[in-house]
């Protein structure tokens, strides 16, 4: 049960005994996120005014530019996580391996693994657009009592027991799902506070949002140019409008909002496109359906893919339910 304007704490207190894992670690890691949240808001918010912004020299393993949020962001989020004695590893988009979290009692008494992009869509950082966390949450699967092994990282979406995602907006809100639906929640800054804003999200069935970077186009499979010409045709409630933030985390919220698909599909450049199975495409697909929406790589469910590797990608094509699958239905029939 959700009422409006409860606080973010006392949700998960009113909730925590419809998680079927009521030893309340998970309210706790939830409650770690929250404060790593307000920490990196707080930064993200004043970027423009400190020397925090700019690429950090480094890249990341993906081979891209860090910037220095993005290293930031990382930090804040592992340290939250570390000190909270909760998880027993963590995988970041800005770490190329896992980290072994090792219990204070140093027998890795902890049951949770966390995968996490920090800060999605960093290169809007420099140019004000909204960016976002997003974050991933399993239980381990090997012995507890060990250290953690890949096996633990690399689970299906369909095993995951909470994901969630910050959005660094014109407001700052946390939407997150345990498996009992989406729920949304604001930060009030005055107070660093978040309230339930949006109690029991869906993905409207049908939308009139395609969300895709058409400068990719001509490298586009067959099925997804046409169903872009689809969206773009004069017919029934078409053509759609072409809405695209290049923010994974604002153009699903606002999809989820007002109906819509986002699609990031393979091409000739990115032969398995560019989003990441496990820190990005899983939590992500865990929300969509959890809100009634659908998720998929344009053939198959995406929380159903055997993951291979910690930063392996796959495309993705997600939002309402009807616009998922009549892209589908273009990539079958292409
Ligand atoms: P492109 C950000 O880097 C990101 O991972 C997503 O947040 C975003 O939707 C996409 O990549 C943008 O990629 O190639 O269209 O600039």
């Amino acid at each position: 049960m959700s009422r409006k304007n409860q606080t973010l704490g006392e949700f998960i207190i009113e909730n925590q005994s419809s998680f079927k894992y009521t030893s309340g670690e998970l309210s706790r890691l939830i409650n770690s996120i929250r404060l790593a949240a307000k920490v990196v808001n707080h930064e993200v918010n004043k970027a423009g005014l400190v020397d925090i912004i700019g690429a950090a020299g480094d890249t990341n393993v993906q081979g891209e530019d860090q910037q220095k949020l993005d290293v930031y962001a990382n930090t804040k989020f592992i340290q939250t996580m570390t000190k909270r004695n909760i998880v027993c590893g963590i995988a970041s988009e800005e770490e190329d391996d896992f980290i072994s979290i090792n219990s204070q009692d140093e027998n890795h008494q902890n049951k949770y693994v966390v995968l996490i992009d920090p800060l999605d869509g960093s290169s809007n950082i420099d140019v004000n657009v909204s960016v976002g966390t997003i974050f991933s949450i399993y239980r381990r699967v090997t012995p507890v009592g060990t250290p953690v092994t890949i096996d633990d990282f690399l689970q299906k979406g369909n095993q995951q027991v909470a994901a969630g995602y910050i959005i660094y907006g014109t407001s700052t809100m946390i939407v997150y799902t345990t498996g009992d639906g989406v729920n949304g929640f604001t930060l009030n800054p005055a107070i660093g506070t978040f309230y339930l804003s949006h109690p029991d999200m869906q993905f409207p069935k049908d939308g009139k949002i395609y969300s895709v970077n058409e400068g990719n186009y001509i490298h586009f499979p067959q099925g997804i140019k046409n169903y872009i010409k689809y969206c773009q045709m004069e017919e029934g409630d078409r053509p759609y409008t072409s809405r695209y933030i290049g923010s994974l985390v604002s153009d699903f919220h606002r999809n989820m909002i007002k109906g819509g698909i986002y699609m990031y599909p393979k091409s000739s450049k990115n032969s398995n496109g560019k989003l990441r199975l496990l820190y990005e495409c899983n939590p992500m697909a865990f929300i969509a359906e959890q809100a009634n929406g659908k998720a998929s790589d344009g053939f198959n469910r995406i929380m159903d893919i055997e993951p291979t590797e910690l930063h392996q990608r796959v495309p993705f094509i997600c939002g309402s339910k009807n616009m998922v699958e009549k892209a589908e239905e273009f990539m079958r029939n292409a």
